[in-house]
């Protein structure tokens, strides 16, 4: 049974497999170690000031809580024991270069979704792992593809471990009985077909034409061009909406939008978008800003925004087929004008 395999024992024999294998496992172990901390200190809320009361912004000017720079520093603490050559985070302003003999560089968003905390919903810690580059002044700056492993930790009902080592995804769920992550679902595929999208509606005048003609056709259903009818999500976690889709398949769009310093979205690609790219790729999905697939994107500076729509594979290709096709924007868009009087030009 999947549930008996703890996480140790899989990073164990992973660790024998590759040069870079045993840096790599060390620092998933660490992430681990570290996570159990932050669900701790999570799940006290507010009897141990542990909310998610903004104290301030970060250095790319993101509302900060105490959360969040608790998670960071705790990652830091585990992680700082490690040889690691470069490490970076959401709430650093610049990468911290360490050992220059170490094989991996990790990059991580210590809380994402920490919005959410004092609603008591979801949150939960991405990290992304990459091989450390001769120069280390260019950490960051590989191309997603380059990563060695990626995953993320939710702090919800479970504290699960969503990872890939570079060859599946597994989900481990912490065991407090026994102190450990245990496997609960191994090689997780998103099914191609898509019921779901998550996009934040409220922003739908901001959204280029190719992006509302996609989330019109979701709302037409099945008197539309998609024939079928659509749910809709938006939980503002990231997190939540990526457990949500590689457990029932789904597609997730954080679009660029008109809003001002939302031209790139309001994800960042080193420690958001390329851990989730590979993950959901690694499960069978897809994962694209709407015109590039994210993985073969590099980071030009640390905190660097980008559209993000990932998840069930027919629903990207339908994103990516509206951003390419104005005409097809332009047919989709007459006829569900037109039966909705509503939008009447
Ligand atoms: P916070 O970490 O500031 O709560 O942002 C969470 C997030 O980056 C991502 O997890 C959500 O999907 C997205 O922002 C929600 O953004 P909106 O609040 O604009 O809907």
């Amino acid at each position: 049974m999947t549930g008996q395999l703890r996480l140790d024992d899989h990073l164990q024999r992973y660790s024998e497999t590759a040069p870079h294998a045993l840096a790599v496992a060390a620092a998933v172990d660490a992430i681990a170690a570290a996570a159990i901390e932050i669900a701790d200190l999570i799940g006290t809320g507010d009897i141990a000031d542990a909310s998610g009361l903004t104290t301030g912004r970060n250095s790319d000017g993101d509302l900060q809580c105490n959360l969040d720079v608790q998670a960071d520093a705790i990652l830091r603490r585990y992680l700082g024991k490690l040889p690691i050559a470069a490490l970076a985070s959401e709430e650093m302003r610049e990468p911290q270069l360490g050992d220059r003999d170490a094989k991996i560089c990790v990059a991580f968003d210590p809380l994402d979704g920490s919005s959410n905390i004092d609603i008591n919903m979801t949150v939960g810690t991405i990290f992304s792992i990459l091989p450390a580059p001769d120069d280390l002044a260019l950490a960051f700056h590989q191309r997603g593809s380059a990563q060695l492993a990626a995953g993320f930790v939710t702090y919800g009902p479970q504290t699960s471990l969503v990872l890939t080592l570079g060859d599946g995804v597994d989900i481990f769920t912490y065991d407090r009985r026994s102190a450990g992550f245990r496997l609960v679902r191994s090689a997780v595929q998103i099914s191609e077909a898509c019921d779901e999208f998550a996009i934040n509606g409220s922003n739908r005048r901001h959204w280029d034409p190719p992006v509302r003609a996609f989330v019109d056709e979701c709302l037409a259903g099945v008197d539309g061009p998609a024939n079928h009818d659509f749910n809709m999500r938006w939980i503002g976690s990231l997190v939540a909406e990526a457990y949500r889709i590689l457990t029932r398949g789904g597609v997730f769009l954080y679009p660029s939008d008109a809003r001002p310093g939302y031209g790139d979205g309001r994800l960042r690609l080193t420690y958001e978008a390329h851990p989730m790219a590979m993950i959901i790729e690694q499960a069978g999905g897809s994962a694209s800003t709407g015109r590039e697939r994210i993985l073969e994107l590099s980071a030009e500076s640390l905190h660097q925004r980008v559209p993000l729509i990932m998840g069930s594979s027919n629903a990207v290709q339908r994103v990516a087929e509206l951003h390419c096709d104005p005409l097809l924007v332009a047919s989709v868009s007459a006829p569900l004008f037109a039966r909705r009087g509503f939008f009447r030009l």
